[in-house]
């Protein structure tokens, strides 16, 4: 049914199925957090090393939903990359950028604006979580539109993968949908359907004040998250003064399951540990919160801390971060274009300008 070949077309055979490529993006609207590291850095890492092309991206302009102190978000983008390198994110083997720098996210982004449909956007949970309790009509129009510039993210290097914490899986179900639409709308077989991939113990760590919470960087309470440029003793004190309940851990992970700030704190060590829910709640069964939280302190802070200390180490050195950015950003660049042109020849777009 393809009227414009996929990029896999050869000689106009029939297509191949697009080739694994993975995408993620993380947003520098503030210092990054533990649940950013276990839902998707570490993540990210791993899929790196598994030898599957990779591309992650520092998603600026998603930032600028919500307004973004211009001096702070370019220290935020910087330490998001630093903090992406100093978790094992090579940038020779993958292509680490920040998004403004091409400019085809923000194109695609517009063409998915004119698919993707009002009644879409305002169903996803995120918007109306960020607009609860507040003037939805103050809000911007960019944050409403999110979703699709998300899509744009994606799909403009074909990504057929996108390791994600919970609460983006809304958002890829979206960008499914908006692909699908824009195949079928424009008769053609362009986009793949992407695959989310949330996996692991640690794809929704919680705020440390409550348990039904996301622990989030953008929290107004800096004792709710561990940022990844916490030291020991902060983090250490965070985890000391995190909200429990007054029982001591269970004899099985079934029963934290009305125990959110319990139940946190526990999946916290096993994500970090490597280990299972179960096997963290066999060894420290019976025991109570004074036992088991300065065993996550030091946990956490043998995990983290070398993070910590190569963060600092890339910070020193700004202009070298912006390199890797741009070098990124051209390796980019060079998949995403020949792939935008495309999708304005589908939609109809004269491109006479030469070169
Ligand atoms: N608490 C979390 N647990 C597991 N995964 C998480 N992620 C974020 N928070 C948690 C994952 O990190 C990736 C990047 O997220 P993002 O920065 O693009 O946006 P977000 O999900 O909105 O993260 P924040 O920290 O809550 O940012 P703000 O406060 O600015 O909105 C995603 O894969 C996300 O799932």
């Amino acid at each position: 049914m393809s009227s414009a070949a996929s990029p896999d077309q050869v000689g106009g055979q029939t297509p191949t199925p697009f080739k694994p490529r993975i995408f993620s993006g993380i947003q520098p609207s503030g210092g990054l957090t533990l649940g950013n590291y276990l839902g998707a850095l570490k993540r990210f890492v791993e899929k790196q090393d598994e030898g599957i092309e990779t591309i992650y991206c520092m998603v600026d302009m998603h930032a600028i939903t919500t307004w973004q102190d211009p001096v702070k978000l370019r220290q935020q983008t910087r330490e998001g990359a630093a903090a992406f390198i100093a978790a094992g994110i090579d940038p020779k083997r993958s292509i680490l950028f920040n998004q403004s720098q091409v400019g085809a996210h923000a194109e695609l982004g517009w063409i998915f604006n004119c698919v993707a449909r009002m009644g879409w956007m305002s169903r996803m949970t995120q918007w109306k979580d960020k607009t609860a309790g507040k003037n939805a009509e103050a809000e911007s129009l960019g944050l409403f539109a999110y979703p699709s510039l998300m899509a744009a993210d994606i799909l403009l290097y074909h990504a057929t993968m996108v390791p994600v914490g919970e609460d983006q899986k809304q958002h890829l179900e979206l960008c499914r949908d908006i692909a699908i639409k824009f195949n079928h709308d424009y008769k053609v077989d362009f986009f793949p359907v992407v695959e989310p991939l949330i996996e692991g113990v640690a794809t929704r760590v919680m705020s440390l004040r409550d348990g039904t919470k996301k622990m989030s960087k953008s929290d107004p309470s800096d004792q709710s998250r561990i940022n990844l440029t916490d030291d020991a003793d902060t983090i250490a004190a965070k985890i000391r003064k995190a909200k429990t309940d007054s029982l001591p851990l269970p004899e099985t992970a079934a029963e934290l399951k009305d125990r959110p700030e319990a139940r946190n704190l526990v999946n916290i060590y096993a994500a970090l540990a490597g280990h299972s829910l179960d096997q963290v709640i066999r060894d420290f069964a019976g025991a109570q919160f004074g036992t088991f939280k300065p065993a996550l302190a030091d946990l956490a802070v043998a995990k983290l801390s070398p993070i910590t200390h190569e963060m600092n180490r890339l910070m020193a050195d700004p202009g070298e971060i912006d390199r890797i950015l741009g070098d990124g950003a051209d390796r980019a660049d060079a998949i995403a274009r020949p792939i935008l042109d495309q999708v304005y020849d589908i939609t109809g777009m004269i491109r006479s300008r030469p070169g």
